[in-house]
């Protein structure tokens, strides 16, 4: 038995789907697809739930069936897979690295190993570089200009990574100190704490009886690949996944200040100590002091309160305004993580979601959602399936049909309907006023300069059935840029069209982000929250967006899916 780890056993069912993709082989992509999903969301290691259970274990895990549940079975008993290294062996290429670059597909790769021999990303640089992708069929001059954009960008954004990837790991590697004999007390410091949508490195700070163990620990945690340093109570290690993490121990009598300061960020420090020096105080890692005395720093409250100021919650420390609205008393009631009650934006396997709407309502229930809107794809977005009107009109029947089985949920009836390059909407006015959530969307289109784009968002916005502006900015964190929007002039046509903006809580998106954010409360438009989930997986995103709209200083009143179903309902366009 080997010890692939489940995220491992993952990455090989997706390159299979990529594979078969490059094959050309109906359906069984999804299959692969699906798996992998499936085994990221099991807790058990799965070679675990195989030593145990066997077989017929796997295979009873939802979305994995008997053929891919043999295979997986056949890569933890032998460590290998020799359908997908035949498989490799066809196209032996970097499938990471280059599925990440936008806009390049199964099929392209492809192609350009057997053409070019290109495998890794440089490769593909340097056959873009000396202009040799344009020739082959189906390329021409404009995918290679789109190629070099692409690695640019990819280049351009190595060094910090997403919230949405780093989060999940440090909450594992707190829960691990916390069982470590001595520990008493663990804290994510950082950018991690401030929610900020990527992070440099992680953070974390522990108050324990013996510092020696917490270090030894931390060296020899099974993702680390390097050890920058170890010392008495400060390690630093590299992590697998690339990242750097730093834990340090602090006297419990300055767990406050330490963590105070080593939450951040550095400006809102700088901006607090100016303060604390105004008063005659000292301010650092391990206190305030007045003279050699300490007057706080157990806690974060203290130390806030030893300055005069109400606590700053720290998705606001960004030393935007916050010291000065804390001591005018004017820190805004910041939305709470728990406040949401509805996801309106979600997709469903009528389209290219990875479950039936039932199972998707299933989950949104367990989660404690009172309402939620199916927003499958529109016609345009040809390869998700997306309907047309005639499907739409028969998924509202479905859904009809659902509510009436359902008690505690209410499913809505909805759209992500795709703005044309005019600004005109790809689904007749007819039909959207029978649905009860309307969100449009940019899918197409994206390099249109920003007058013309502007002009086409809102012309979208003014239709009179267009309640959300899906993801605004369309932006795919280290991967696509935003369109060129002038994001005022969006917020005040919100403002006059009564469109609502959205956050878009999927991870690598969050769109609108928190600065846009922050513009949109100010001018009081209304925003909602949404996690864009494609899979029962995703439907726990919505506190990624809840954090972005925290960063933006939103309060309850601004998101609008706060509200119960009847307030929510009568927020939206009347028509
Ligand atoms: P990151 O890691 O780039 O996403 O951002 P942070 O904010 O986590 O920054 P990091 O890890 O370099 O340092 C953690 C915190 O420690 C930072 O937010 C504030 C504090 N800190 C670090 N260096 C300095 C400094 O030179 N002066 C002050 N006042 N604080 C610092
Ligand atoms: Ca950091
Ligand atoms: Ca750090
Ligand atoms: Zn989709």
């Amino acid at each position: 038995m080997t010890r692939h780890s489940n995220a491992d056993i993952a990455r090989i069912m997706r390159e299979i789907a990529i594979y078969l993709d490059m094959e050309g082989v109906p359906f069984k992509p999804r299959a692969y697809e699906k798996a992998a999903y499936a085994i990221e969301a099991v807790d058990e290691p799965l070679t675990e739930v195989f030593r145990h259970g066997g077989l017929k274990t796997i295979c009873e895990i939802p979305g994995i069936g008997k053929s891919i549940g043999e295979k997986i079975a056949t890569l933890i008993e032998t460590g290998a897979l020799p359908y997908y290294d035949d498989l490799r062996k066809k196209t032996p290429v970097d499938l990471t690295g280059l599925t990440a670059i936008e806009g390049l597909g199964p099929k392209m790769i492809q192609v350009l190993y057997h053409e070019l021999g290109v495998k890794t990303v440089d490769d593909l640089e340097r056959a873009a570089q000396a202009g040799k992708i344009r020739d082959l069929p189906h390329f021409g001059e404009k995918s290679e200009q789109k190629i070099l954009k692409g690695i640019g960008f990819v280049r351009k954004s190595t060094g910090r990574f997403p919230l949405g990837a780093v989060l999940p790991l440090i909450a594992e590697i707190e829960a691990r100190l916390r069982k470590i004999p001595g520990v008493e007390e663990v804290a994510v410091a950082g950018s991690i704490r401030r929610r900020k949508e990527t992070v440099g490195d992680g953070d974390l700070l522990v108050i324990s009886a013996k510092p020696e163990a917490v270090m030894d620990f931390v060296v020899g945690m099974p993702e680390v690949i390097h050890v920058h340093g170890k010392g008495p109570t400060k390690s630093s290690v590299k992590l697998d996944t690339g990242m750097d993490v730093d834990v340090r121990v602090v006297p419990e009598g300055s767990f406050g200040a330490a963590l105070n300061y080593f939450t951040g960020s550095k400006d809102h420090n700088v901006a607090l100590r100016r303060l604390a020096i105004e008063k005659k105080f000292k301010l650092n890692e391990y206190g305030v002091f007045r003279g050699d005395k300490a007057i706080a720093g157990k806690t974060e409250e203290e130390v806030y309160a030893a300055l005069g100021l109400p606590y700053i919650p720290p998705e606001l420390r960004e030393n935007s305004g916050e010291i000065e609205a804390a001591m005018a008393g004017k820190l805004p009631a910041l939305i709470a993580y728990g406040d949401l009650r509805g996801d309106l934006q979600t997709q469903t396997s009528w389209t290219d979601g990875q479950n039936t709407i039932e199972e998707m309502v299933a989950e949104a229930q367990r989660l404690g959602l009172e309402y939620m809107a199916i927003t499958d794809h529109t016609k345009s977005l040809a390869m998700t399936g997306g309907s047309d009107e005639k499907k739409l009109i028969k998924q509202m029947a479905a859904i009809d049909k659902l509510n009436k089985k359902l008690h505690g949920i209410t499913v809505l009836k909805g759209a992500e309907v795709n703005i044309n390059k005019d600004g005109t909407l790809d689904i007749n006015d007819e039909t959207l006023a029978k649905l009860d959530v309307v969100g449009v969307a940019v899918h197409s289109h994206f390099n249109l300069p920003r007058a013309e784009m502007t002009r086409r968002v809102i012309r979208a916005m003014e239709n009179p059935h267009a309640d959300i502006l899906f993801h605004p900015t369309g932006r795919v964190l280290n991967k696509r840029e935003p369109v060129d929007l002038d994001i005022d002039a969006i917020i005040a046509a919100a403002k006059r069209t009564g469109t609502v903006l959205e956050i878009d809580a999927y991870p690598d998106r969050l769109d609108l982000k928190d600065e846009h954010v922050r513009k949109a409360v100010d001018a009081g438009v209304k925003l909602v929250i949404d996690t864009d989930a494609h899979h029962i997986n995703h439907l726990h995103y919505l506190h990624f967006g809840v954090a972005t709209a925290r960063r933006g200083w939103a309060e309850k009143s601004d998101v609008i899916n706060t509200k119960p179903l009847k307030d929510f309902l009568g927020s939206l366009k009347k028509s």
